[in-house]
């Protein structure tokens, strides 16, 4: 019985580099040849495929592919809604490639609320999101289905108005127009199909979200260090957070000072170092952790 999984992964786009980062992270090594679609790995049960992200949730619903890295948007495109009518479903969000999927209008247009596509045209790559969407708004317009540039269809005079992808809003602004209503908003994810695997792929599958989590986890956390006396302990405590701990140690030769060590599951800003710093803390360290396992 075979305990390796395929994994897919955007080939080349949007989510490839922070994908194959995430991996790196897990301690999972890939040999590096380029153009290969299939990568094998040498030091866990994984192979990575390469494919476009639209190809994916196909991949992992026939069995291709054991799990799968991608944006939300396109389960919802490709599949449907995620929940129990729904073959795939997301084990771990993954934090990063995040974006929304809006209605855009012209700058200028008379925009007061969804009404304004009633009747009317509006292009996109995400037809079938956008139609679930004008349904559930009891709205009608005519969809046109473009499959890129669709920012450039209101200045062509074929759209109204347009449904795409927005990250920053850029794209929008350098094509004078205006994000209108936010449709659904999407990041990286990773799925699996929710039929089951044999036996020794569920493990590699929980030994590979085990790492997953780990990083993700680390990631949120910082390992905080500073010294301070002990009297001061408490009101150092009510200043940070979400800080799980401390470990208290003693300095040598420190007389009532004291080492405090702990992990912070939130921001520290340096507004929370200077409070530290007033509450009595000294030679304050702030480091990013690499890697937990709780
Ligand atoms: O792999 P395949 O070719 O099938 O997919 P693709 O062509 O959709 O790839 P790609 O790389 O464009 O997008 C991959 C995934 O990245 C998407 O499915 C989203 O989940 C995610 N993502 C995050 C984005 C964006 N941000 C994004 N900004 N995908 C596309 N965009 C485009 C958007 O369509 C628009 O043209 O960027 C433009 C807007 O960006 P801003 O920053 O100017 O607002």
């Amino acid at each position: 019985m075979s305990e390796v999984i395929r994994v897919a992964i955007q080939k080349s786009g949007k989510l490839t580099e922070k994908s194959l980062e995430l991996f790196k992270h897990c301690g999972i090594d890939f040999e590096s040849i380029k153009g290969r679609l299939l990568l094998k790995c040498e030091n866990f049960p994984i192979e990575l495929m390469m494919v476009r992200s639209s190809d994916i949730p196909e991949y992992v619903m026939d069995g291709v592919c054991q799990l799968g890295v991608l944006g939300s948007n396109v389960i919802e495109e490709k599949i449907g809604p995620l929940g129990n009518d729904n073959p795939l479903e997301v084990v771990k969000k993954l934090g990063y490639g995040r974006c929304r999927l809006s209605l855009a209008v012209p700058k200028n247009a008379e925009y007061k609320d969804l009404s304004y596509f009633n009747m009317g045209k509006i292009a996109t790559s995400y037809p079938k999101t956008l139609r679930r969407f004008l349904n559930s708004q009891n709205l009608e317009a005519d969809v046109i289905e473009i499959s890129g540039s669709v920012e450039i269809a209101p200045s062509l005079q074929i759209a109204d108005g347009i449904c795409d992808l927005v990250s920053t809003g850029t794209t929008l602004f350098s094509n004078n127009l205006r994000e209108a209503y936010e449709i659904l908003s999407s990041e990286a994810v990773l799925i699996r199909s929710k039929r089951e695997l044999n036996p020794c792929q569920e493990k590699t599958v929980s030994r590979f979200l085990q790492r997953v989590s780990g990083v993700l986890t680390a990631r949120s956390r910082k390992y905080i260090m500073m010294n301070a006396l002990r009297s001061n302990l408490d009101k150092i405590k009510s200043v940070l957070p979400g800080m799980e701990g401390p470990s208290i140690m003693d300095i040598s030769n420190g007389g009532d000072k004291i080492a405090i060590h702990a992990v912070c599951r939130e921001p520290i800003f340096w507004e929370t170092m200077e409070n530290l710093k007033e509450a009595g803390a000294s030679s304050i360290l702030v480091l990013p952790i690499e890697k937990i396992i709780d």
